[in-house]
């Protein structure tokens, strides 16, 4: 695994995010391999898993590989986009993904988050929703993540400002279960993945699917759907998000117009 290492013990899966000199970005082959990791845990009889970046990382990960991303006039976030389906494997996998979070938390990444099961974090580590800040327009299955994870005014907060949120705030609304030390983390999330363990791994399975479809459960009217694509579509093909793709490779601050 190049960019990321795991590790199974008493029944608790561990995927550790490791790929520091993109700072973690959710790039293709880094999610293939953690796609790997929930496969082989399934095979070996992996009962919960934990999510988390390297020990003392000042960055959990960045999100989406930016330079993956398409420079305009096609969906970005597609339904085989990697992050999409990191986001459908952790939602789909049988036993819970608790994330154990250090450091920032970035796009993306926010929403992989906000999809694991239960979060514990650090008091330093901070999440931020930056889809507004690079002009990329979120699916709408990406927005119904934040909105299942937040009340819906924290929601709308964290992707119209694009700015990091503290650990405590988001625990104070109940989208982070814990913020334990850093010295205590590791153990923390280890003990609460073992309680899980014990308990009866048909029955978590089937409530996390009962519950998965269930919070998915919002019926749509074909026009609205292709509504919504269509106002999407406008934001992909827009100088805008261009600008806020360039503006990030070229490492500067994007103006943007509204066109
Ligand atoms: N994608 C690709 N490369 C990235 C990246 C990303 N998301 N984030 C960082 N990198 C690269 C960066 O270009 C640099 O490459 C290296 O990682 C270290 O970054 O060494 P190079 O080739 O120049 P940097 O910025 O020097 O590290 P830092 O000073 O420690 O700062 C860390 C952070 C995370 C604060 C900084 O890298 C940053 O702001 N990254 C972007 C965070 C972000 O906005 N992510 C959102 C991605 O979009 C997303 O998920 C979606 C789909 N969305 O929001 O809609």
């Amino acid at each position: 695994m190049a960019f990321t290492q795991i590790d199974i013990g008493d029944a608790i899966g561990t995927i550790t995010l490791d790929h520091e000199a993109k700072r973690n970005a959710l790039s293709e082959p880094m999610v293939e391999e953690i796609v790997a990791a929930l496969e082989h845990f399934k095979n070996e009889g992996v009962r919960a898993a934990i999510l988390r970046a390297q020990p003392g990382s000042t960055v959990w990960s960045s999100g989406h590989d930016v330079s993956e991303l398409p420079e305009g006039g096609r969906d970005p976030l597609g339904w085989q986009d990697p992050l999409r389906l990191l986001i459908r494997e952790i939602e789909s996998f049988h036993a819970p993904v608790i994330a154990l979070v250090e450091g920032g938390v970035w796009g993306g990444a926010c929403e992989l988050v906000f999809a694991c099961d239960m979060i514990i974090a650090t008091p330093q580590a901070t999440f931020a929703a930056t889809p507004a800040k690079l002009g990329v327009p979120y699916n709408a299955t990406g927005l119904l993540t934040f909105l299942n994870a937040a009340p819906p005014h924290i929601a709308k907060e964290l992707l119209f400002t694009g700015r990091p949120m503290s650990a405590a705030r988001l625990e104070l609304h109940g989208i982070v279960n814990n913020v334990v030390a850093a010295e205590q983390i590791t153990g923390f999330t280890r003990e609460l993945a073992s309680v899980i363990t014990h308990n009866s791994p048909l029955a978590i399975a089937v409530m996390k699917e009962q519950l998965r479809i269930l919070a998915g459960a919002h019926a749509m009217s074909p026009a609205g759907f292709e509504r919504i694509q269509g106002l999407r579509r406008v934001v992909y093909d827009s100088q805008d998000y261009a600008e806020g793709i360039h503006a990030f490779k070229e490492k500067r601050r994007p103006v943007y117009r509204g066109e």
